[in-house]
């Protein structure tokens, strides 16, 4: 037996970790990595580790139970180009996945790990993506490897950890093996050609192997890798469930009692956290509340008893963009990062008398005394030169808070069941085109919306104005199998249900084509198209009829209190045909990207391609 061996062993006997797989696991990598120490850790270390941390200078007081750290300048957000999606079978490759085959990558990963944690400690997280009891908890399990204590108070407050969730497992052998090492973040290469970075998941193994990186979901594996990724392959191979970067909410009618739950993707810089924690115009208040379930993943299966499509947010935590949280945009995470609520934040502005944070967009204009006031990066803002104009916090720093910490958290958000979904949304950023909601009521329609959704290109981008990027239900970056089977996978579990969920786009970004501002209010008011979706549903109203789905007529659309230009309205609701005939042409070049996409899906673009020419 090695060293590495003998310490891990030691370890896991101390803290009571009893899983065989597991144990043989963590003795596998703590000999690749030539741990020094190793430590096995749960929710209850909690304020040890935030002492600990705080002694060595990796997080830093930010008033009363909050902390902020920084990552390294060159490792601020997650990078697509070096996410992998290994398997050992090449149709798994789709288009987005990056797919390369496993027997190269597993190789590369292990050599580029070895021996990185000489002198240092690897901590072993034991923790579930799922309530404890969910149908789907299966899937939920895992431990992963990190040699980065802050990775650790991260892991605390986005995944439930604990030994007891991994040792008693109904089968010792499954769970998911996320091994995160952080590399020589200074020797990397990040973004030249000679990256070393890898953030790899080995689907097919339920392996994730991540190298090269401390932040976000480079690091914290039981987020994306596994809740999105590893969890999205797993619910195709066992044809089971969904996983997908969705938001999920409940919508509570307090007239009639009834309670809805309505899930949906947006792609990045969409407003998707914001839209999950809204709270009903006050106008609309007295009638209706609403919950918050999750803001980034939802897991969806049928449930046999009832035949109704069920999601639930696999996290225990937010993880959520900082840039332009406020009162105005979302008070509710305002209230979820208060003294007192363990929160930590990443890469924003640090006052060190005052231990205050800041970020662009908190308040407009940044404090006007800059004394203590540090960007992003750790320099004084006062030390500066008054020409560098760089924002202070990064435009991806975030906070990190529980879910119960969150206001208006569901009272069953922890509920294992899950919730009945009535609704599923997908909506972009789109200047013109797409109007304030179409309501789809065909599956295979529904799907194929879902596929085609996008964000507009910026101008910075090669941005041809109009053209989306395409971000498929908002899982391009986390697609983990081919796109044709994705699509059949999503045919077959929501086509499973007997009572189908409602689907619908939504816009909130249009503009004015003369001067550019926003038609709608949005924000507390993205309720109103929601209220009308839900009564489509029920059938207590009608909407038209369009090529491109249901639209409401004004009159059905609840806009007591609500700032919208009559005129503008009109806007709103219209359905621009010529180019929507325009945007079909690139939609078909964009599904024709895509190998063995279903028929339906086809006949469905074929449908509203069509009823687009006659109108
Ligand atoms: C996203 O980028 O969509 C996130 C943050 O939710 S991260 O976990 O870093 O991917
Ligand atoms: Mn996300």
């Amino acid at each position: 037996m090695t060293d590495q061996t003998l310490v891990a062993d030691a370890a896991l006997d101390e803290a009571g970790l009893t899983n065989g797989a597991v144990r043989d696991y963590v003795r596998h990598w703590a000999g690749v990595t030539g741990a020094s120490r190793v430590e096995v850790v749960s929710a209850a270390d909690d304020a040890r580790l935030v002492q600990e941390a705080l002694e060595a200078g990796e997080i830093l007081p930010a008033g009363e139970g909050r902390y902020y750290s920084r990552s390294y300048y060159k490792d601020t957000a997650r990078s697509e180009e070096r996410t992998i999606v290994a398997t050992s079978r090449e149709s798994d490759a789709g288009v987005y996945n990056n797919w390369r085959h496993s027997d190269e990558m597993k190789p590369k990963l292990e050599g580029l790990m070895a021996g990185q944690l000489e002198g240092k400690t690897m901590y072993v997280i034991p923790y579930l993506m799922s309530p404890p009891g969910s149908p789907l908890e299966k899937y939920a399990a895992g431990v992963e490897l990190t040699d980065n204590r802050t990775v650790v108070l991260h892991m605390i407050r986005m995944a439930r950890v604990g030994i007891s969730l991994i040792n008693d497992l109904e089968e010792p052998d499954h769970f998911v093996r996320a091994v995160h090492v952080t590399g020589d973040l200074e020797h990397l290469g990040q973004g030249t050609p000679d990256d070393r970075r890898y953030f790899v998941t080995v689907a097919d193994e339920r392996t994730i192997l991540h190298f090269g990186s401390s932040y976000g979901g480079n690091a914290l594996l039981g987020k994306i890798a596994h809740g999105l990724r590893q969890a999205a392959y797993d619910g195709w191979a066992s044809r089971e469930f969904l996983s997908e970067q969705f938001m999920l909410i409940g919508i509570t009618d307090k007239e009639t009692g009834r309670k809805y739950h309505v899930c949906g993707g947006f792609p990045s810089a969409s407003g998707k956290t914001n839209l999950a924690m809204m709270l009903a115009p006050d106008s609309l208040g007295d009638r209706y509340h609403v919950s918050f379930y999750g803001d980034d993943i939802a897991w969806l299966w049928v449930n046999p008893d009832d035949g109704r499509l069920y999601g639930m947010n696999p996290e225990f935590g937010v993880f959520g963009v900082a840039k332009d949280t406020n009162e105005k945009t979302n008070p509710t995470a305002l209230r979820s990062i208060d003294e007192g609520t363990e929160v930590l934040f990443t890469n924003v502005a640090w006052n060190e008398n005052t231990h205050e944070v800041w970020w662009e967009g908190k308040t407009k204009t940044p404090p006007v005394d800059t004394a203590g006031w540090h960007d992003w990066k750790g320099e004084k803002i006062s030390d500066r030169s008054t020409r560098d104009d760089s924002p202070w916090a990064h435009p991806n720093s975030r906070f990190t808070t529980t879910l119960a910490n969150v206001p208006n958290v569901a009272d069953d958000f922890e509920d294992p069941a899950g919730v009945p979904i009535d609704a599923i949304i997908f909506g972009g950023r789109t200047s013109d085109r797409e109007p304030l909601v179409r309501a789809i009521t065909d599956l295979a329609e529904g799907v194929y919306d879902g596929l085609t959704l996008g964000a507009e290109a910026t101008a910075a981008a090669d941005g041809k104005e109009g053209i989306l990027r395409y971000d498929p239900m908002s899982m391009r970056p986390f697609m983990s199998y081919a796109e044709g089977d994705y699509a059949a996978h999503w045919l077959r579990i929501v086509g499973a249900a007997t009572d189908q969920p409602i689907f619908a786009h939504v816009n909130w970004f249009q503009k004015h084509p003369d001067d550019g501002h926003y038609l709608w209010p949005g924000y507390r008011d993205n309720l109103r198209p929601l209220l009308w979706l839900l009564q489509l549903r029920n059938g207590e109203v009608t909407g038209r009829a369009t090529p491109v789905g249901i639209l409401p007529l004004k009159e059905e659309l609840a806009l007591d209190g609500c700032e919208v230009d009559p005129a503008e309205l009109d806007t709103l609701l219209d359905v621009d045909v010529e180019r929507w005939r325009q945007e079909m042409g690139f939609r078909e070049e964009h599904l024709q990207q895509f190998t063995g996409l279903p028929e339906e899906i086809w006949e469905a673009h074929r449908r509203v391609a069509a009823a687009l020419d006659d109108a």
